[in-house]
């Protein structure tokens, strides 16, 4: 397991790699270019200028947390060729420094939701929330705006207002989208892709839709154990695979999230942990929680033992933290609570290798 933090860059973090590099047990970072939009080439000297900055740290980048998919790929449009090409020479250029995992994921238009960035929980600390009640009480636009207003200036990734200016067309383009097409077009992206990630060595890591299920009547489809099944079925090749990520499926409490990782972990198809904890309020309200099992309702020594357990020597980073101590900052990436959540999840690795 290698432990890492995610790392938004230069001018987009107030989280520097010198702080990142003090935290025990951290090798490395997981970070991308959030101002490339969707389906541009990234380009090499860029790339490589990055890497130069991590590593004269002392830290890894061996995970990328994301390369987007443009929409004309989720929606299986003729251009899609055009921007998968791109993709692949992305994914060329990634290599060079030495990229092993892509994190990315296949939402339709939006990305992760949340009511509120910065709810305060009695002891003062400010997390995020999720109401599906109120949620589904929104236009996307409604949302996006509450996002902006609330997200003290950073640029959420999957908000980015560049990529959500014709939100409201893009939702119409799927209209009549049935989950059966639009797995087709996953696994027309994958299919082109994998032979290129065999070749380069780059594992793909698809993350779970968050909330796991349907929103503004949009299909998500990595959401259980039954559709993450299919979904690795769609290409068999083991660098096609997953980023668990336990507060996402963890937020569907049908779902047993030791038991999927077991599975999967077992199979070599879990190559990026996200780990974190939620709290849930009712069955579809939650907020995040710290790490520790006893701050939440998810069990994390499980979690992570079903990872250890099952021969997991991917990457692993805490997802999102609490604001705590009067930290400012990126909604649910403040150092502090995520640097506790570090120690403690390699904590509970060490307990279990010794
Ligand atoms: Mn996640």
């Amino acid at each position: 397991m290698k432990m890492t933090l995610r790392w938004f860059g230069e001018n987009q973090d107030k989280v520097t790699l010198r702080q990142i590099a003090q935290i025990p047990g951290v090798d490395g970072v997981v970070t991308s270019f959030l101002d490339i939009p969707a389906g541009e080439v990234w380009p090499l000297e860029r790339i490589k200028a990055m890497k130069g900055q991590v590593s004269a740290s002392g830290l890894n980048v061996e995970v990328i947390e994301s390369v987007n998919i443009h929409e004309d790929i989720k929606l299986g449009l003729p251009s899609r060729d055009k921007y998968i090409d791109n993709y692949i020479a992305t994914l060329k250029n990634l290599r060079e420094i030495g990229i092993k995992v892509i994190c990315y994921n296949f939402m339709p238009v939006l990305d992760w939701a949340r009511s509120k960035l910065f709810y305060e929980l009695p002891d003062g600390s400010k997390t995020m929330f999720y109401d599906d009640a109120e949620i589904m009480s929104l236009t996307p636009e409604d949302l996006l705006k509450a996002f902006q207003d609330q997200s003290d200036k950073y640029e959420m990734p999957g908000w980015e207002p560049e990529r959500l200016k014709s939100m409201a067309e893009t939702i119409k383009k799927y209209d009549g989208m049935t989950e059966e097409r639009f797995m087709g077009n996953m696994k027309y992206f994958l299919d082109r892709i994998i032979p290129y990630c065999e070749e380069y060595d780059i594992k793909m890591a698809i993350h779970p839709d968050d909330p796991p299920w349907p929103i503004f009547g949009l299909p998500r489809l990595i959401v259980n154990r039954d559709n993450i099944r299919r979904f690795l079925d769609l290409n068999s090749s083991p660098y096609n695979g997953l980023t668990l990520c336990t507060g996402s499926i963890g937020a569907n409490r049908v779902n047993d999230v030791p038991a999927i990782i077991s599975e999967f972990a077992a199979e070599g198809r879990i190559h990026f942990a996200h780990i974190r904890n939620l709290r849930f309020v009712s069955d579809r309200s939650f907020y995040e929680s710290a790490h520790l099992t006893s701050c939440g309702s998810l069990d994390i020594y499980a979690i992570v033992k079903a990872l250890h357990d099952n021969g997991f020597t991917g990457y692993i980073r805490p997802d999102h933290g609490r604001m705590i101590w009067g930290e400012t900052g990126r909604a649910g990436y403040g150092l502090y609570d995520r640097a506790l959540g570090a120690a403690y999840i390699n904590g509970i690795w060490e307990a279990l290798s010794r």
